[in-house]
């Protein structure tokens, strides 16, 4: 095995079809109950486990669950969330240390996205595309470096109540977002930081909104992947809405894995698109 790309579970990506792929599992604790993010939650019961608990928290992959994923590849490119909002990148890096001292001769590319999700997705397929055209690590890297120049994230949610218990967005933050009816949109932002950008009353104002801060991105047509935690019908009418504005050909929906489904709350959904 030559080549071979190694996610964190946030990017959401299970599997990939043509290049050798794992995704290494964060984990959300709801009281007593551990959840591994390996692709086979059911967010649904996640969901009312969490509407009842007392605690719950999200741990990263600790560097053993990285070097495990390696395996035996020679060429590795391992993509974090954004090491901003979790210890992930930090745990890789940590796993590169052990893995090229124990082969020498071998390399591991640790990518921290400054982002998560959807635009992690985008990045891993760019990471496919590029191994399957043949080009070495180097440039591989140099492309993607640009490439992610060029991809966004933002994010829909109706609560950042986990986000705030976890730290990572203030608690006035989330007492806005806490008012019936009032969304919160938000972007990763160049420094890989969660920016809220603006509330909104209801669905509808939200898709808008969305539609708005792509095109002030500068996005013309490019691909767009949206995941949602039990929200197929925002994610259709968005998807919609991408289409009739740009004329976009490469949309996807999915849902969220744990990790992110466990940070975008329940309805919450997150884009990821290429300017
Ligand atoms: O290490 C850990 O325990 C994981 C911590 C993750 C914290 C944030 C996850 C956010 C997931 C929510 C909207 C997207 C925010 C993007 C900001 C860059 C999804």
């Amino acid at each position: 095995m030559k080549y071979k790309i190694v996610s964190d579970s946030s990017s959401n990506v299970p599997a990939l079809d043509s290049v050798p792929y794992t995704a290494v599992p964060l984990h959300i604790m709801i009281d007593q109950q551990i959840y591994v993010d390996n692709g086979k939650v059911d967010l649904e019961e996640m969901n009312s486990a969490l509407s009842v608990c007392a605690t719950s928290s999200t741990a990263c992959p600790a560097p053993g669950d990285w070097l495990d994923a390696f395996e035996d590849a020679e060429t590795i490119f391992c993509i974090t969330i954004t090491s901003k909002l979790s210890g992930s990148y930090s745990s890789a890096q940590l796993a590169k240390a052990d893995y090229e001292e124990l082969h020498p001769e071998r390399h591991v590319y640790v990518i921290d996205s400054l982002s998560t999700g959807p635009e992690m997705a985008l990045v891993i397929e760019k990471l496919q595309e590029l191994i399957l055209k043949g080009m070495d690590g180097p440039e591989i890297l140099d492309e993607i470096q640009s490439y992610s120049q060029k991809t966004h994230l933002l994010f829909c949610l109706e609560s950042l109540e986990n986000l705030a218990k976890n730290g990572r967005v203030s608690r006035a933050a989330a007492k806005l977002a806490g008012i019936l009816g009032i969304r919160i949109i938000g972007q990763a932002s160049d420094q890989g930081e969660l920016q809220l950008l603006s509330k909104c009353r209801g669905e509808q104002c939200t898709i808008s909104r969305a539609v708005k801060y792509m095109k002030e991105h500068g996005y013309t047509h490019g691909p767009v992947r949206i995941v949602h935690n039990q929200n197929p019908e925002a994610a259709k009418q968005l998807a919609l809405r991408i289409q009739n504005t740009f004329g976009t050909a490469d949309i996807q929906i999915t849902s969220t894995g744990a990790l992110c489904g466990y940070y975008a709350e329940k309805a919450g959904f997150i884009i990821g698109y290429e300017c």
